[in-house]
C-alpha cells in the first residue's frame, strides 16, 4: 500500500487539531512519493499518539516525553537518507522531556519533531502544560493560566536545529510539514491547534488565531545552515573489554564452595590493586571471581574497600553481606567493615596489630602488615590469608603479582620470607 494513513477515520474527537495534522504529514509524504516503509514514525503518550494504529508506516509507541529520545537513537544508528524519522508529540510531551529536542536539535539529528500544540494535555483532561500561553484557561487554571509558555522555536533555534516553523493548525499546512521532512538534519514544526474537548470549552468566543497573536507566539520560520549529523559521528569506539588481554587458566584449583572476602584498608595505600591481583591468582587457578569496590566520593581519603568472591561455579549476585573472610589493614577500612566483623559468626579476620577489632565469632590472625610499607600493607595480608586459608595458592599469588605492574613497587620477597618465616 502505498498510502500513509490506513484507514479513513481517525480516532479523535470531532474538531480536533490532531486530525489536521495527521491528514497533512500523510499528504507531504504522500506528494514526495515517499514509500511508507521508509518512515518510522515515533509517537509520543497522548491523544496524537493513538495515531500509530492508523498508519501504514513504521511506528514507535513511546514514553511520555522521550520519544524524541527514541527518534535521536534511530537518527544516531541510521543513515537518515534511507529512513525518514517523524516523531509526533505534543506540547505536554514535549515540555516533559524538553532536553531530548533541544540535544537533538543540537546534533542536528537528521529527524523531524512534529509538536501537536493544542495548548493543554488532551488526554489526561485539559491540564495546563509548559506551552500553554498566558490566560489561557485549562482545567488546572480556571482563571487563565498565569505563566508564559515556553517559546519552543526559539529554544530549538538557538539549540542549533536546521529548520525550526511554527504554523497554525488550519487549512493547508502540508507544504510546511514537506519542507521539513525534506531538510537534512533536524527539523520542528510546531502546530498551534485547539483541542475542542477542553481548549474550546473553557476558552467560549476565543479563536485560535485570537489566540496565538494574544500569546505572542506567532508563526515564522527559522534556519540555521548547518551540516547534519553525521553517521560515522555517531559510531560508537571499540568495545574497551576486547582491548583487555584475557586472563588464562593455568590449573584448577577453586575452593570447594565459594568464599566471600571484604579486603578494606585506607584509600591511597593500594586496596584495589591489591584486591584485583588476588581475583586475578584466582581467575588463573581456574575459579569464578567477582570484585566489587567502593570508595568516598571524594577520592583520595578515607577508607577504600574491595569485595571479591572466588566460588567453584558462576557468581549470580557480587554483593557480600557477612563475609566469610575479612583482611583489614588500617583505621579506615576498620570503621568501614566494624559492623560486618561484629556479624561474624565463624570465619577469619586477619588485622593489622594496629587495630582495635569489635568481638567477634571469627578466628582473628594478627600481624604488622603494616611494616612492608603502607602501600604494601594489604598485599602482605592476603599473602597471609593464602598461605592460611589456601583459598588461592601462594605460588599463583606470586607469580600474579610478579607478572603485574605492581612488582617493581613493592617487596614481594620480603613479604612472602615474612609469611614463610
Ligand atoms: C510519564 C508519564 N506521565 C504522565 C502520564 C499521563 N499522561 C498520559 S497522556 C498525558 C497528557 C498528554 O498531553 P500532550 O502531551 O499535550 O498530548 P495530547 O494528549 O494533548 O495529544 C499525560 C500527562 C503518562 N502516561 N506518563
Ligand atoms: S481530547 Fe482534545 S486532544 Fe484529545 S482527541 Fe479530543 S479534541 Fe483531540
Amino acid at each position: 500500500m502505498n498510502t500513509i494513513l490506513k484507514k479513513a477515520v481517525l480516532p479523535y474527537c470531532k474538531g480536533c487539531g490532531h486530525d489536521l495534522v495527521a491528514r497533512n504529514t500523510a499528504a507531504a509524504l504522500e506528494q514526495m512519493g515517499t514509500d511508507p516503509l521508509d518512515v518510522i514514525v515515533v509517537t509520543d503518550i497522548g491523544c496524537h499518539g493513538i495515531i500509530d494504529g492508523c498508519l501504514n508506516t513504521h511506528t514507535v509507541h513511546g514514553l511520555h516525553g522521550r520519544s524524541v529520545a527514541i527518534g535521536a537513537g534511530m537518527a544516531m544508528g541510521l543513515d537518515g537518507q534511507a529512513k525518514k524519522i517523524i516523531v509526533f508529540i505534543g506540547d505536554g510531551g514535549s515540555t516533559i522531556g524538553l532536553q531530548h529536542i533541544l540535544e537533538a536539535a543540537r546534533l542536528n539529528l537528521d529527524m523531524t519533531v512534529v509538536v501537536h500544540n493544542n495548548m493543554l494535555y488532551g488526554m489526561t483532561g485539559g491540564q495546563t502544560s509548559g506551552l500553554t500561553p498566558c490566560g489561557f484557561r485549562t482545567t488546572t487554571s480556571s482563571e487563565g493560566n498565569p505563566w508564559t509558555g515556553y517559546d519552543l522555536c526559539a529554544l530549538a533555534h538557538t539549540s542549533g536545529a536546521a529548520l525550526t516553523s511554527r504554523v497554525t493548525g488550519m487549512g493547508q499546512i502540508s507544504g510546511q510539514l514537506r519542507e521539513a521532512f525534506e531538510t537534512p538534519g533536524f527539523s520542528l514544526v510546531e502546530v498551534i491547534e485547539i483541542c475542542p474537548s477542553y481548549g474550546v470549552r473553557l476558552n467560549p468566543g476565543k479563536k485560535l488565531r485570537q489566540i496565538i497573536e494574544e500569546s505572542g507566539r506567532l508563526p515564522g520560520r527559522w534556519v540555521n545552515n548547518r551540516e547534519p549529523f553525521l553517521i560515522k559521528q555517531g559510531e560508537k569506539t571499540g568495545n574497551l573489554l576486547e582491548e583487555l588481554e584475557a586472563i588464562k587458566v593455568d590449573h584448577k584449583s577453586p575452593p570447594g564452595k565459594p568464599v566471600s572476602i571484604v579486603v578494606s584498608g585506607s584509600a591511597g595505600e593500594g586496596i584495589q590493586l591489591a584486591a584485583g591481583i588476588m581475583a586475578t591468582a584466582a581467575v588463573r587457578s581456574g575459579c569464578h571471581v567477582t570484585q566489587k569496590g567502593s570508595y568516598p566520593v571524594t577520592v583520595g581519603v578515607g577508607f577504600s574497600t574491595a569485595e571479591v568472591i572466588i566460588s567453584p561455579r558462576p557468581v549470580i549476585f557480587h554483593g557480600i553481606d557477612i563475609p566469610d573472610v575479612v583482611v583489614v589493614t588500617s583505621g579506615d577500612g576498620l570503621a568501614h567493615c566494624k559492623r560486618r566483623i561484629k556479624a561474624m559468626k565463624r570465619g577469619t579476620v586477619f588485622a593489622d596489630t594496629s587495630l582495635e577489632l569489635p568481638e567477634t565469632g571469627a578466628a582473628v590472625v594478627r600481624q604488622d602488615f603494616r611494616s612492608a610499607g603502607i602501600r604494601s600493607a594489604c598485599l602482605f595480608a592476603l599473602f597471609r590469608m593464602s598461605a592460611d586459608t589456601g583459598i588461592i595458592s601462594l605460588g599463583t599469588l606470586h607469580r600474579t603479582v610478579l607478572e603485574s605492574r605492581l612488582s617493581p613497587k613493592v617487596p614481594v620477597d620480603k613479604i612472602m620470607e615474612m609469611v614463610k618465616g
